[in-house]
């Protein structure tokens, strides 16, 4: 007897078992066939119906187009959600947004090579939004920055035009706003999820895992995982990679291994001085630089 063949996204990850959307839209609670799949939310798999067995198994997980990662506290890289179409970073003028911690959602998409956009919250409370100032630099570089209301409802079309036919996360500081978002761009959607795995009895072991919440006009990713985000890096020499307007530089350097910290004829220093990079971009990249270097020692003590 053969099994029967079937594939399917994750939906939902427990670790040791996954909800599967199958192409017809049923979802179905998985075993793992073995060990080390390292499956999260978004993964593409291919599934297994062995005769005399009474589920389905995931035996295979097919290439990831991308990977949003973070890295936790001890400096461990995690994987969060696969194959996202785009990341949007939830900012609202109260609470103030730290812009630092939005250069770190900005820095990780753009790693990992996701397309990311600015999702600017309370705009009712436009006589507050002088702590927005930090969004020019970035509306400058060319990322899109969407001005909505989740309370009154100002902006909600333009943002489900662009959330349309794709796969996107909310990410965003707490209190901006992105349950509020998420309950009225997908609410039905969120009361679906986690039926499966209650019904079944497992429940949502670990915070931080990530599910898709499936609305008639796209996917949002539910990720508890994103609230205060690192992104995974290896080497200080990727830092760069997430800030786009630093790395367009870096071959103007005089040394090819340039951290762009004190190192002398730097091209990105060169262009803080003159103002052409924003400073205080540049500050998030320093911060992000020093914090990788405190991961690494973390990481030295723990291996
Ligand atoms: N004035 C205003 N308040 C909002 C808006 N969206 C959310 N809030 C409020 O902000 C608070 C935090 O919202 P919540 O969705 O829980 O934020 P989260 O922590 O990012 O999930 C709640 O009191 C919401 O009612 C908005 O567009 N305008
Ligand atoms: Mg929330
Ligand atoms: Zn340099």
């Amino acid at each position: 007897m053969t099994d029967t063949e079937g594939t399917g996204t994750v939906v939902e990850s427990y670790g040791r078992r996954v909800v599967v959307r199958r192409p017809d839209g049923e979802r179905v609670s998985c075993k793992l066939r073995r060990r080390g799949l390292d499956l999260v939310a978004g993964d593409e798999v291919r599934l297994a119906f062995a005769a005399g067995d009474d589920e389905w198994a995931v035996v295979e997980r097919l290439p990831r187009r991308n990977l949003l990662g973070r890295t936790d506290s001890r400096g461990r890289t995690e994987a969060l959600v696969a194959n996202l179409d785009q990341l949007g970073v939830v900012v609202s003028p109260r609470p103030a947004c730290d812009p630092f911690v939005v250069d770190r959602y900005l820095a990780g998409a753009a790693q990992a090579g996701i397309p990311a956009l600015i999702v600017s919250n309370k705009c009712d409370l436009a006589a507050e939004s002088d702590t927005l100032g930090f969004l020019e630099p970035l509306r400058a570089m060319g990322l899109p920055v969407i001005s909505v209301s989740a309370r009154t409802g100002t902006g909600i079309d333009e943002l489900v035009a662009r959330l349309s036919g794709r796969r996107s996360l909310l990410a965003g500081q707490s209190g901006v706003g992105k349950s509020s978002l998420t309950n009225l761009l997908a609410g039905d959607a969120a009361q679906a999820t986690g039926a499966l795995s209650h019904a079944s009895g497992e429940g949502r072991h670990t915070t931080t895992s990530s599910s898709i919440l499936e609305a008639p006009w796209g996917e949002l990713v539910d990720s508890p995982g994103v609230r205060d985000y690192a992104p995974p890096v290896s080497e200080l020499k990727d830092v760069q990679s997430g800030f786009t307007e630093i790395a367009a530089l870096a071959s103007g350097c005089r040394f090819l291994d340039c951290l762009h910290l004190r190192e002398p004829h730097c091209a990105v220093q060169a262009a803080v001085g003159s103002g052409r990079v924003d400073a205080r971009r540049y500050e998030s990249y320093r911060r992000l630089v020093n914090l990788t270097r405190q991961l690494d020692d973390r990481r030295g003590w723990h291996d």
